[in-house]
């Protein structure tokens, strides 16, 4: 890199591009998890110290003899993702000192460890409202032809009162690409609600439309009456109109998404049905705690939840408890590889990318034979007997 052999004949920069490239390098040793579902891995796969060492120093000698970091950057998490070009490609929320989010792709060759930024972050194109923030891509290949990037697009509230400087509305941006090089901004989704947040894309046509996943929200952080994960249709994506918009997946009472839950990325289908990974959210004395959690919708209706395990796939454990937004699993990523490895990519507390490896059969296997949540106290242990039950002879 012409960057690195410049700067490796001063010494103001080398320990830093030593330790950087250390970091990139190094391997990412797996653990597999008690529940033997998914395989962890040791390591955050993208930090914000994996960002580039030339988006944060200004590495002239002349104009920055101190070697003194410029552009500060906070954390690097909840990343979209695609295996693009034989790589696994990340598109990964990158959050400032100052507090903006922006993206950046990040690519690897095992999808597990060596991820590296591409040269530059993604410009990403305005339209006729910038973005004050952007951030939480989903990257979905859809059987039109295009790769599209569904993202979150925050502005001021225009209804805030006077001195209220934090209220928000979130809605819905939409970018499509062909190359990944070139993209194209589509107008901010057209839904019911006041605002929106983690809508995604159905990778194919539903009887000749679009299918969205929505999260219609009342305010920017309480979905209030808006109830769940929705699921709505539009026939022309340039004029994202949401259409006939059910809710697929409601938040409950006394479930791990009680207070709100969002879709992760798109689904994969399966012969079972198409597999969805989400987040759920309930309230706590130490705040909200984010946990991941699946369900499989049929095949030929996609609004008809087919299996629910009851409770959580995964849920902030150790170090992944600690961060900016403390007790928080998010994930807006996954890749499904041709030998049905799946590779689950979700970000702890608001500040780290991490990645999962499992294998379909075994999510299917989970969704399909965990039982669905016992709704009480006495529902649970109902499902704990039925077990004991079974197991007679074998313990
Ligand atoms: O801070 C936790 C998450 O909060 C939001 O998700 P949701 O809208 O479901 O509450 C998002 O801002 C997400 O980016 C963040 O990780």
């Amino acid at each position: 890199m012409k960057i690195k052999s410049t700067l490796q004949k001063t010494s103001l920069f080398s320990e830093l591009f030593e330790e950087h490239h250390t970091l990139l390098t190094r391997s990412n040793p797996p653990i597999r998890h008690s529940s033997r579902i998914f395989t962890k891995y040791q390591y955050p796969i993208i930090t914000a110290e994996h960002t580039p060492l030339h988006w944060r120093y200004d590495l002239s000698p002349e104009t920055n003899p101190r070697g003194l970091e410029r552009i500060g950057i906070n954390a690097a998490f909840n990343a979209g993702a695609i295996k693009w070009n034989n790589k696994y490609l990340l598109c990964v929320r990158i959050e400032g000192k100052d507090r903006k989010s922006f993206f950046a792709f990040a690519e690897s060759d095992n999808g597990i460890d060596n991820f590296t930024f591409w040269d530059k972050p993604l410009v990403l194109p305005q339209n006729e409202s910038p973005d004050i923030n952007a951030y939480d891509m989903r990257l979905t290949l859809h059987e039109d032809g295009y790769v599209y990037g569904f993202f979150c697009t925050e502005r001021k509230d225009p209804n805030a009162h006077n001195g209220d400087t934090s209220a928000a509305v979130a809605n819905a941006g939409i970018i499509r690409s062909k190359d990944f090089k070139t993209w194209e901004r589509l107008p901010d989704l057209i839904s019911n609600s006041r605002q929106q947040r983690n809508v995604t894309i159905h990778p194919e046509f539903v009887n000749g439309r679009y299918a969205i996943y929505t999260r219609p929200q009342d305010g920017f952080i309480e979905t209030g009456s808006g109830g769940g994960i929705g699921l709505g249709y539009t026939d022309d994506i340039t004029n994202p109109v949401v259409r006939d918009e059910i809710i697929l997946n409601p938040k409950k009472y006394h479930t791990i998404y009680e207070l709100k839950n969002g879709l992760g990325p798109s689904p994969l289908k399966t012969s079972e049905g198409w597999l969805h990974l989400a987040h759920g959210v309930r309230n706590t004395a130490a705040g909200m705690r984010y946990v991941l959690y699946m369900f499989v919708t049929d095949l030929d209706d996609i609004s008809k939840v087919r299996y629910q395990p009851g409770g959580y796939l995964m849920a902030p454990s150790d170090d992944e408890i600690i961060g900016d937004v403390g007790n928080v699993l998010f994930s807006n990523g996954w890749i499904m590889d041709e030998n049905e490895d799946v590779y689950i990519y979700y970000a702890s507390s608001d500040t780290r990318t991490h990645v999962a490896k499992t294998r379909l059969d075994i999510l299917i296997d989970y969704c399909k034979n965990t039982p669905s949540d016992g709704k009480t106290s006495s529902g649970s242990v109902q499902n704990i007997m039925d077990l004991v039950e079974r197991n007679q002879g074998y313990y």
